[in-house]
């Protein structure tokens, strides 16, 4: 089969719950992929971030080898051997008393949730069920039914009601907000540092140092979903300690296990992760043996080859060639680290045109919101394949908007 027949016998019998750009990966290492012909491509999405140790990375994939000889999956019914160190060194990374894991982000991202309501009753203090979370509008969270119930894209939401209730939502950005919106029954904020879906949208200097503030002063959680800019993607550890605070929660996922499982997790201190007691959450797979190696060697990875510096510097190679290049039909250029958006006049165009474009020349970069094209490539890319990347997209700006 051609790439053609794969994606038609896709469309035919999956769900129509996406439009990918029109090419078939079928083999990756680092920072390419290769489709069935056997044309090769710079992927600068990174599967959404989940690949900033790039594509089959060799200490990854030699750690989950090796665990495919012992032991998979044994459920949270029985201890693993490779749970503890996984939660240990997770642990000691972030520098919080205990870790939570889970798979995808979404589930993650609940678990954050049902932390921080039972620490609204059980420590806080408020009534039962009244706890309120509040949001950001234009938040990306995951896909769940309670999670998609308080996204402000009607796309991911609607018709699918009816939504959970008590989360409040207000303005990005916005610390006035924040505060004026707390009540007596409000347990947390749950915010991203920087809005990936929305366009990569960063915020002000100050603001998680605003929403720490306003928290600690109304006795409220501050839930931070790192699952998108975690683990060096802009250009720290994680994009909270671009400021001099740290959050209650740390949210977890994609590059946990460097694209290699489904691994996500939250991490916090004691005093709220001891909410949860025997029977109160939990997953089938969540912790699961391979998913611990594979997620302690993509860590050993982030930090064995500082890919968070090399975020900083491949990010400003890539931010200073689009700046100093001028291009008309680009409205904005902004990001953090190897996390990179620009914004397409409306005039030239949609930005699908433009992913489209680079596709055929050679690179992988998918829009977000109708004009904004993301460029998030593995952290691990070499600076001659950056260099190159750069001339394909300002040579596909240039000359595709003619
Ligand atoms: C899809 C976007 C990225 C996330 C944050 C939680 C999750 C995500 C900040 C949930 C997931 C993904 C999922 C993917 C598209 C994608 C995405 F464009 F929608 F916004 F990355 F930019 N918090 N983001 O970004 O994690 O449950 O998916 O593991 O197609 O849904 P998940």
């Amino acid at each position: 089969m051609n790439s053609k027949d794969f994606i038609q016998k896709e469309y035919t019998y999956g769900a129509h719950n996406y439009k990918p750009i029109p090419v078939v990966i079928a083999k990756a290492k680092g920072a390419w992929v290769t489709d069935p012909e056997g044309k090769k491509y710079l992927d600068f999405l990174s599967a959404y971030s989940a690949l900033n140790q790039g594509h089959l990375h060799p200490k990854i994939i030699r750690a989950v080898k090796k665990q495919l000889k012992r032991v998979t999956l044994t459920s949270r019914a029985y201890h693993s051997d490779k749970l503890a160190p996984f939660l240990e060194k997770l642990c000691k990374l972030t520098g919080y008393d205990m870790a939570l894991p889970m798979n995808s982000g979404a589930e993650a991202v609940e678990t954050a949730i049902k932390a921080a309501r039972r620490w609204g009753y059980e420590i806080k203090g408020i009534e039962d069920n009244m706890a309120e979370i509040i949001v950001c509008k234009k938040n990306f969270h995951g896909r769940t039914t309670t999670i998609v119930g308080f996204s402000s894209d009607e796309g991911s939401k609607n018709h699918f009601g009816p939504y959970t209730k008590a989360f409040i939502e207000i303005p990005y950005n916005d610390l006035d907000a924040l505060e004026k919106s707390i009540t007596k029954n409000t347990v947390a904020i749950l915010v991203e540092p920087i809005q990936g879906e929305a366009g990569v949208i960063v915020p002000d200097s100050g603001y998680l140092k605003g929403i720490r503030e306003i928290t600690k002063k109304h006795n409220v959680l501050w839930l931070d979903d790192e699952i998108q800019t975690g683990f060096g993607r802009t250009g720290k550890l994680f994009c909270y300690q671009h400021e001099d605070v740290r959050p209650d929660i740390l949210i977890l996922g994609k590059a946990l296990s460097g694209g290699i499982l489904p691994v996500s997790a939250i991490v916090a201190d004691e005093k709220i992760m001891k909410v949860f007691d025997p029977g109160s959450h939990g997953s089938t797979f969540g912790g699961n043996p391979l998913g611990c190696v594979a997620a302690e060697a993509a860590i050993d990875v982030i930090l064995d080859e500082n890919l968070a510096e090399r975020s900083v510097r491949l990010g400003d190679m890539l931010m200073n060639a689009l700046k100093k290049a001028q291009l008309d039909i680009v409205e904005e250029v902004r990001g953090k680290g190897l996390l990179i958006a620009i914004d397409i006049k409306p005039s030239a165009g949609p930005a699908r045109l433009y992913t489209e474009a680079l596709k055929v020349n050679g690179l992988l970069a998918k829009e977000t919101k109708k004009q904004t094209v993301r460029f998030a490539p593995p952290l691990v890319i070499k600076e001659k394949d950056m260099l190159k990347a750069i001339d394909i997209i300002i040579m596909v700006l240039k000359e595709t908007s003619k």
